[in-house]
């Protein structure tokens, strides 16, 4: 069977001539002189073989994890590739995971070879040794760190190790509706076959020069952004920190941007957001999060340009998109546009597991396709759960397509709120806050905030006789969570809301709450 290895994809469609320009660093590390740097279609070649040779010295088992928490920077994307050249499986997390976090997911994937950044060196490899990893190395953004400086000693010649298909490439953790999160498996079919789609379905085109300016930690910015440049042969702007006045300073050298809608609503508060700036653009991406109408028409109004909105999960890739060519269709605001080409999208009719509803009418989101995941990491029962009988995938989102096809995304059955595009998951912090001394128990949900999307709020219920101060469970959580998930205000109540049924009734904490953020 001839490689499937999505790194051998990648790595075929770099330009013939390799000394050209494939990233060109639009911003340093923090707090330091910033000169421009430029990487090659040969650096990236040396870079990564170079890598992948030093996983291939430590002598690993086939297709072990190899867990990474750096700070973005072109030299973190290239040990992304070279995990997938040396036939392993890439497992990305968010920088802003503190202790509690970080341990349970070494705990759940087992990684053997675990990349932090040096100034966490000392907690991450405590945890790491403590929990049996074999090895530890640090990557800084301004390539300080013992891996570049193993690696340096490593040939630059290397054969991509060859993978199926159905091989696993990458472990994303996501969907902690159970309080804890599970490891979404993504095959190098998964990636390769949503990238392909994506090529074509965009438009990527030869002279297309993306803006990147997301995270490499979760599916947009790690594979939609970086897989859609790639796999065309296309130069990258790379930003390892997002700014708006930088990036809408780049946008005349640019074709393609991709953003949570956080980014769009920070750039349009700039008034050097205009048409003038946006003439070389032909694409602008939202997703991760529902891109508001108002954003989108403030978007058209102000650069002309009609911003494509897709839907995407961490366990399906893309799954759906409004259309890039005028001729498939307009896009709409308010959608996410057709299921992809391959991909199957239909309305499951909560009252009739089985059952499908007509156009129109609001039912559970299912999907089936190359782009779905196979499960998540050790939990087949989880992973039982989320699949229908006849194999398609719950997603836990609520829609109707309307009469022209159109999808819509009109809420979530899962409880989940979605802060500037990154996952908060109320089940865990109503956890952390429950263990709190004093505490009878906690409901935390999501306000409309007018950055974020959604904010984070949390109502806390004191044991009788005990006084609970807000600011102090804000900062008990601060020292153990990531800030993002943190409650932006926490309130004190005697008693949440119940239905018949004894369940909280969030929704009427967010109408009690909903103007908490509002300009
Ligand atoms: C930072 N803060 C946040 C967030 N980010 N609070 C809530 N939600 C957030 N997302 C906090 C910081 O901890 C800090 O708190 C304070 O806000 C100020 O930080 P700020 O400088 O504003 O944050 P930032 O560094 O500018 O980050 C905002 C951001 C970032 C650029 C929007 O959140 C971001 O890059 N989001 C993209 C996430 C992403 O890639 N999502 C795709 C997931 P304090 O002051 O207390 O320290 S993949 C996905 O969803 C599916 C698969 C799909 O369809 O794509
Ligand atoms: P993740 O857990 O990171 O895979 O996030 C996936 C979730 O993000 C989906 O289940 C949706 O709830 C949400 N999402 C992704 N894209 C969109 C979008 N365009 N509009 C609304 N929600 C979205």
């Amino acid at each position: 069977m001839n490689d499937q290895n999505l790194f051998s994809a990648l790595r075929a469609a770099f330009p013939a001539d390799l000394d050209t320009v494939a990233i060109e660093t639009a911003d340093g590390p923090a707090g330091q002189p910033f000169t421009p740097a430029h990487y090659t279609w040969r650096d990236l070649e040396r870079g990564t073989a170079m890598l992948a040779n030093l996983l291939k010295g430590l002598d690993l088992p086939a297709s072990t994890r190899i867990a990474v928490q750096v700070d973005k920077s072109v030299e973190a994307l290239m040990l992304y590739l070279a995990v997938l050249r040396a036939g392993h499986v890439f497992l990305p997390l968010n920088t802003a995971y503190q202790a509690a976090e970080i341990e349970y997911f070494i705990g759940n994937a087992e990684p053997a070879v675990v990349v932090c950044t040096p100034k966490n060196f000392a907690w991450v490899s405590r945890i790491a040794f403590k929990a049996g990893v074999s090895h530890v190395f640090t990557l800084g953004d301004d390539r300080s760190g013992s891996l570049l400086e193993r690696a340096s000693h490593c040939s630059d010649q290397h054969k991509p190790v060859d993978r199926q298909a159905d091989e696993l490439a990458a472990i994303l953790y996501t969907s902690g509706t159970t309080g804890r999160s599970k490891g979404a498996m993504l095959s190098h079919g998964n990636l390769l076959s949503n990238a392909r789609t994506l090529q074509a379905y965009w438009g990527w085109k030869p002279g297309d020069v993306l803006i990147h300016a997301l995270p490499i930690f979760h599916v947009h910015g790690l594979f939609v952004a970086s897989h859609g440049a790639l796999l065309n042969g296309s130069r990258m702007i790379w930003f390892n920190r997002f700014d708006p006045a930088a990036v809408i300073s780049r946008l005349p050298e640019a074709t393609v941007f991709m953003g949570v809608p956080t980014l769009y609503v920070r750039m349009l508060a700039d008034e050097r957001l205009n048409r003038e700036v946006c003439r070389s653009m032909r694409l602008f991406i939202a997703g991760s999060a529902p891109l508001l109408p108002e954003t989108f028409d403030a978007w058209r109004e102000r650069t002309g340009h009609t911003i494509l909105e897709r839907y995407g999960m961490s366990e399906t890739v893309m799954l759906s998109s409004n259309p890039y060519h005028a001729v498939e269709g307009e896009r709409r605001a308010g959608t996410v546009g057709f299921p992809l080409p391959g991909v199957s999208v239909r309305i499951a009719d909560p009252a009739k597991p089985g059952a499908t509803l007509p156009t129109g009418e609001i039912g559970g989101i299912e999907v089936t396709g190359p782009n779905v995941f196979s499960g998540y990491w050790r939990m087949p029962e989880k992973t039982k759960e989320e699949f229908t009988a006849d194999g398609w995938f719950k997603t836990g989102d609520v829609g109707r397509f309307d009469e022209r096809g159109y999808l819509s995304i009109v809420g979530r059955s899962k409880d989940l709120i979605i802060s500037g595009g990154y996952n908060v998951y109320p089940a865990e912090i109503e956890g952390f806050i429950n263990e709190m001394p004093g505490v009878a128990e906690s409901a935390v949900v999501g306000l409309p905030h007018p950055d974020f999307g959604e904010g984070v709020i949390a109502v806390v219920v004191p044991k009788p006789g005990a006084t609970l101060d807000p600011a102090a469970i804000v900062g008990a959580l601060k020292g153990r969570i990531a800030n993002f998930k943190v409650p932006k205000q926490v309130f004190v109540e005697p008693e949440l809301p119940r239905n018949a049924m004894g369940k909280v009734q969030k929704n009427l904490l967010r109408e009690q709450h909903q103007g908490l953020f509002a300009r």
